[in-house]
């Protein structure tokens, strides 16, 4: 079986921690205003829900993100790293670290290729897909943790495994996507089902 199998693994809310980045530098800049704890964490998007707390509150969030050193700051998420760079490891594996920069870009493309370089290696350089619209991308497997991936193609190659985070965690259960729950599931298990297709 020569077949290569390609994943596509998101970076933020799946190797970087951008849900504890953002709450942590959110209450440091504006700690006399409310915030939402991870606990109460609803929808992919932290901007809408701090924006239905106080309307005022959505723009404050979205200045956290597009400050400087915002996304070099973020911390691995438990065993991401490891993963990403055990399945590099593996025969017959090419993984590309794909994720989408916010539209200021004064620093985050920057800042996602010096995370990579810090975190994974500068080998890793070689694997960075920055897109806003991932459908257009091909691969079997696309690890991320934003529940509905949508672009310009309707029938994206990847099969989208939903990283489980903060703000999905409660959705109602989805017999037609599969989850992993954290990099201490059996990742190995989902890429050897996708080779055997
Ligand atoms: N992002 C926002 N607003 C939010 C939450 C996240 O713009 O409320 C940004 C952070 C990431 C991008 O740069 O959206 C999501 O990228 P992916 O995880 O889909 O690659």
């Amino acid at each position: 079986n020569e077949r290569r199998l390609r994943v596509l693994v998101d970076m933020d809310g799946v190797i970087a921690d951008f849900e504890g980045g953002f709450l942590k530098k959110y209450k440091e800049k504006f700690p006399n205003e409310p915030f939402i704890s991870l606990e109460d964490r609803r929808g992919f998007w932290v901007s809408t829900q701090y924006g239905d707390l106080r309307r005022d509150l959505c723009e404050k969030a979205i200045s956290i993100w597009e400050s400087k050193n915002f996304f070099l700051d973020l911390d691995p998420l438990p065993g991401g790293v490891e993963a990403v760079k055990e399945m590099s490891t593996m025969e017959n594996t090419d993984v590309f670290i794909c994720t989408s920069p916010i539209k200021h870009y004064s620093y985050c493309p920057y800042e996602k290729f010096a995370w990579v370089e810090k975190h994974l290696g500068s080998e890793f350089l070689e694997q960075i897909i920055l897109t806003r619209d991932k459908t257009v991308v091909t691969g079997d497997i696309l690890v991320d943790d934003k529940p509905d991936i949508l672009g310009v193609e309707p029938n994206p190659s990847w099969e989208h495994v939903l990283f489980t985070a903060c703000h999905n965690k409660h959705l109602p259960p989805n017999p037609s996507q599969r989850r992993l729950q954290s990099w201490a599931d059996d990742w190995r298990g989902l890429l050897q089902s996708k080779r055997q297709e």
